[in-house]
């Protein structure tokens, strides 16, 4: 037979048990922690078994209230247990929450999935400068008539610009009228003073085509914007101070000169030049609008005068940039358009 126990000795050990599990769940800093606790406490070969297993040696009388006893602390350890995971939870819940804190309101670096093209910029620079002096936009077909293209410009039949060495011509269309890609956007214009009484102020921005053999300075497709402004009482000044006003802003203050020189459609007209690093370049032509075309579309050439300019977008995007070769502009290779 095992040593005597006393109704005492059982009910101290209770309380001890309780006292102490009350202070090791409280240390405990985690779910496998309380588990080997709960094992040890509560488990069967735990604290409280060895206890219970005590008591069958007390009397009949004595048995009921050290298992009374032990029931009620068996439910205060187990909610202790309870309480105890759930508060390291929710510790362990606030600890994620703030380290993972994301502020979505932060600024952050946008990166575009891609870039303008430098002709395209170039464009609208140019395009955004004749608006600031109170041009609009206007737009034409590719595919012209040899009438919008040539006549109404005052190009007659066997001027050297028709000669098929220049021109892509096209099968005639369905009203078999001879077809072509347009050689610059001037027939944009012709288009607009059609539609539309004077005054007018236009920027003309577009794709022309030229049959030029591919070099470093020539391409057949090449881009254009040519303006028109046609009012009463303009004349060379007018032309010049816009000229050079344009210039000013795309170049900043460089030497600019004007050279007498010849189109069909101006009269009189001019090369403009200005002096890039020490050399003179040709950057655009320009001129009077000759009243021979406002004639041909019904305008009274007495009473509204016009001029016109028009220069090559290429021309302008490689001297601004230091591009040595046209072809760069249209072959897509990332390693030069990412520069831009
Ligand atoms: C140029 C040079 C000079 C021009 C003329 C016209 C129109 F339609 F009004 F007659 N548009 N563009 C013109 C004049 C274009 O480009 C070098």
């Amino acid at each position: 037979m095992s040593a005597a126990v006393s109704l005492q000795d059982l009910t101290a050990q209770l309380e001890e048990l309780e006292r102490e599990a009350a202070r090791s769940i409280a240390a405990a800093d985690g779910s496998a922690a309380l588990e080997e606790l709960r094992v040890g406490l509560l488990g069967k070969k735990g604290r409280l078994s060895a206890v219970l297993g005590a008591m069958g040696r007390l009397s009949a009388e004595e048995r009921p209230l050290v298992g009374q006893r032990a029931n009620v602390l068996k439910e205060q350890v187990q909610g202790l247990l309870h309480e105890r995971l759930e508060s390291l939870k929710q510790a362990a819940l606030s600890e994620r929450l703030e380290r993972e804190r994301l502020d979505v309101t932060a600024p952050c670096r946008y990166v575009p999935p891609g870039q303008r093209h430098p002709l395209i910029s170039t464009i609208e620079e140019i395009v955004d400068i004749f608006a600031g002096l109170g041009y609009r936009v206007s737009e034409g077909p590719e595919i012209e008539s040899d009438h919008y293209n040539f006549t109404a410009l005052n190009i007659p039949p066997h001027h050297p610009a028709r000669d098929m060495q220049d021109t892509f011509y096209l099968a005639p269309g369905a009203d078999g009228q001879e077809r072509l890609l347009r050689t610059h956007t001037s027939p944009v214009q012709i288009r607009h003073l059609e539609a539309n009484p004077p005054p007018a102020r236009i920027v003309a921005p577009g794709r022309v085509f030229r049959r030029d053999a591919v070099d470093a300075t020539h391409s057949p497709v090449f881009h254009q914007v040519e303006v028109l402004a046609l009012d009463e009482g303009l004349d060379f000044s007018h032309l010049r101070g816009t000229v050079m006003a344009f210039l000013k802003q795309f170049f900043g203050d460089l030497p600019v000169r004007f050279r007498a020189s010849y189109f069909p459609f101006t009269e009189p007209s001019a090369e403009v030049d200005v002096q890039w690093r020490g050399r003179w370049l040709e950057v655009m032509g320009c001129g009077m609008v000759d009243p021979a075309v406002l004639e041909g579309l019904g305008i009274d050439s007495e009473r509204w005068s016009g001029f016109a300019a028009g220069l090559g977008v290429e021309r302008f995007c490689m001297v601004r940039h230091g591009i040595d070769d046209i072809r760069r502009l249209y072959t897509s290779d990332l390693r030069f358009l990412e520069q831009f």
